[in-house]
């Protein structure tokens, strides 16, 4: 249902013309202000000017508006971080239709799933993940009609040939305008519904008045495009000011990340916390130049002070913690350059309000923990066709994090854990539940229960508790033999980094497996 007013919450001032495009104003704008040859991307194979961006844009407009999709089809995107992943999300925005990037690092099922769920009416996928989508695309009973490949050196039939120009298809600050898939602890992902006015909103409220991003900044995020901190980072910021992004096409690793902070010199570099933890241990060997980063941000999970300060001593760099979701798009709680609280959130981003309240959803005293919600111009308000978990998490304007919060006297917010049994690895989602069920297909396995395990850098891995089946021995190998089923099964990041072998697991009367015992860390029999 459309806002009936434009007015979006306190401290909130953006405005937004009748029949708003975003296209409009993270493309088309950079030509009438005159930034048609500045470099807006650069990679491995090359780099494109605002000018070449906004050509490919209006080629990909034009061949999805030829193609027979009808206004709001989905576009689902399972693309690299390259250039076409711009040119195909903003091309399908220009043109009426509504881009879908999602996990590239998903399995068959999971993209069978969203291709069902999204009734995408085309596919565009990188050719590195032919392999899974291949069977996914079989799998699925929903037919997109129009499936396109992007090769490995970015090129696609979509922007190859054809007009390059297009007159924005007229939409609306409230109407929808792409969507993101949110995983949830039980249950399907769900497609969290974004606006037109949503990417402006993170821009300007966190990038440029948070932030503090310019048009002289080159953005380098480690997260992906399809990530939405990726997404904001790595493209909507830089389109936003008029910069430049740098985009790495493989796995960001110590070893990748540094490389690419050599040859390309951004100043603004965009992390998780595990990377960072790997980054530290890489730098007893290695020595990177990393003197162009001016700023450090970190979001996805918690960032511990420890490797705050050890960043900080190491490298001189500032590393500012936020904390965003897919649903509120991007960060809003967040240090700032000049206002650092190492171990904490930050505060909140003017043009955002929270609300720390306890299970009657009243306001908590200071210095207690309860459930975050937030309110701000950039919320989702819905899920694609999910009322229930529609209601559940967004409240009116009010959105429920999930998560929980105190704030102390000085009005730091400190992140205490998730109010569900989610968990973050390497900031990405992981349900117990998805990972437990993938054990269980093992036929050693009779039953598992899988919780979250801090390691020596304060950050969480998942950690698996088993009943071994009858007569199956718990040894090493078989040990290795599950983690490999994991990472075969599941998207590899979310296999169990420790197993233990248990007679029994602690339930309750009623058959509930107590996390919270396993989390304590019962004496394993084995
Ligand atoms: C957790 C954090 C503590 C928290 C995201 C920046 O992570 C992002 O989106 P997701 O939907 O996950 C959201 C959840 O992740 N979290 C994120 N950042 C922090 N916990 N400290 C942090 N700094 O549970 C939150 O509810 O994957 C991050 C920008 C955009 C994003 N979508």
């Amino acid at each position: 249902m459309p806002e009936p007013s434009r007015a979006v919450g306190p401290g909130h001032d953006l405005a937004f013309p009748d029949g708003f495009n975003a296209a409009t104003a993270f493309i088309d704008r950079h030509l009438t202000e005159g930034r048609g040859d500045k470099v807006a991307l650069r990679w491995a194979r090359g780099e494109v000017t605002y000018a070449g961006v906004a050509a490919n844009v209006n080629r990909c407009a034009n061949a999805l508006a030829d193609s027979g999709l009808a206004r709001g089809d989905r576009i689902m995107m399972i693309v690299k971080d390259c250039p076409a992943f711009f040119y195909v999300f903003w091309g399908a925005i220009k043109a009426g239709f509504v881009p879908v990037p999602v996990n590239t690092m998903l399995r068959s099922g999971d993209f069978a799933f969203m291709i069902e769920n999204s009734e995408c009416a085309a596919l565009v996928y990188s050719v590195e993940f032919a392999g899974e989508v291949t069977p996914a695309l079989e799998a699925a009973p929903h037919r997109p009609r129009l499936v396109v490949e992007v090769d490995a050196a970015g090129a696609c039939s979509l922007f190859e040939a054809g007009p390059d120009t297009f007159e924005a298809v007229p939409a609306g600050e409230d109407q929808d305008c792409f969507w993101l898939y949110s995983s949830g602890s039980t249950g399907r992902p769900k497609g969290a519904v974004h606006r037109h006015r949503d990417m402006v909103a993170t821009s300007e409220l966190y990038g440029v008045r948070t932030l503090g991003i310019r048009e002289d900044d080159v953005f380098f995020s480690a997260a992906k495009l399809f990530f939405a901190y990726g997404l904001g980072n790595g493209m909507t910021f830089p389109l936003w000011v008029g910069g430049t992004a740098v985009l790495l096409d493989t796995r960001p690793t110590p070893d990748s990340t540094f490389a690419t902070v050599e040859q390309y010199r951004p100043t603004l570099y965009f992390g998780v916390p595990t990377l960072y933890a790997a980054q530290l241990q890489a730098l007893d060997h290695a020595k990177p130049d990393l003197s162009s980063v001016r700023l450090c941000v970190s979001a996805g999970e918690a960032l511990p002070a420890d490797i705050f300060r050890r960043w900080k001593q190491r490298t001189g760099l500032t590393i500012l913690d936020g904390i965003g979701s897919t649903e509120a798009l991007h960060i809003f709680i967040s240090n700032r350059e000049d206002d650092v609280k190492p171990g904490s959130s930050g505060r909140i981003v003017p043009g955002y309000e929270a609300r720390i309240v306890d299970e009657t959803d009243r306001e908590v005293p200071q210095g207690e923990a309860g459930r975050l919600f937030i309110k701000g111009p950039s919320t989702a308000r819905r899920y694609w066709r999910n009322p229930e978990k529609t209601a559940a998490t967004m409240l009116g304007d009010w959105l429920n994090t999930g998560d929980t919060y105190y704030q102390d006297e000085n009005g730091y917010l400190f992140y205490s854990g998730r109010s569900d049994d989610m968990l973050k690895v390497g900031g990405i989602w992981c349900s117990p539940f998805e990972i437990e069920g993938a054990l269980i297909e093992h036929p050693a396995v009779l039953e598992a229960a899988v919780v979250g395990r801090s390691d020596d850098a304060g950050l969480v891995k998942p950690e698996a508790w088993l009943v071994l089946a009858d007569g199956v021995r718990p040894t090493d190998s078989l040990r290795e033999a599950l983690q490999q089923h994991c990472k075969q099964a599941l998207a590899p990041y979310k296999f169990p980094r420790d197993l233990h072998f248990i007679d029994e697991l602690p339930k309750t009367a009623t058959g509930k497996i107590q996390r919270f015992r396993l989390r304590q860390g019962l004496d394993p029999a084995v």
